[in-house]
């Protein structure tokens, strides 16, 4: 039994609001949202943390942020801007151990992040 939250949302056997699916990519909200859009976009394969990508993964992470720039758009987030994030391992802030980009919009942003 996988501890992967995600890959239950990947395999529907947890429910999820989902925006975006490719053959590789699949994008839903965030249950606990932090902007008026937060969605969250993520690779089907299993890979825990940003620091655990390989050289062989650029061209995935590169259609992630193409698939959230894209979803952007669709969401009316585009003219006013928005903002991606990658938490990575504890002190980043990260929380369940599939890497995923968070897609912020729909508020003024602030700097720095808490
Ligand atoms: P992070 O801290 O970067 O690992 O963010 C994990 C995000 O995942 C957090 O914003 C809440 C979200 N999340 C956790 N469990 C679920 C779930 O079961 N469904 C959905 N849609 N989002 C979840």
């Amino acid at each position: 039994m996988s501890d992967d939250l995600f890959l239950k949302i990947i395999q529907r056997e947890i429910d999820a609001d989902i925006v975006y699916e490719t053959d590789e990519l699949l994008a839903f909200r965030d249950i606990n949202p932090q902007a008026p859009t937060h969605i969250l976009i993520i690779p089907k394969e299993h890979i825990r943390t940003l620091d655990d990508l390989q050289a062989d993964h650029a061209g995935l992470v590169g259609r992630m942020v193409l698939a959230a720039a894209e979803i952007a758009r669709e969401q009316g987030l585009a003219q006013d801007g928005y903002r991606l994030v990658v938490n990575c391992r504890e002190a980043g802030g990260q929380m369940v151990y599939h890497i995923h980009l968070h897609l912020l919009g729909g508020r003024q942003m602030t700097w720095p992040p808490g």
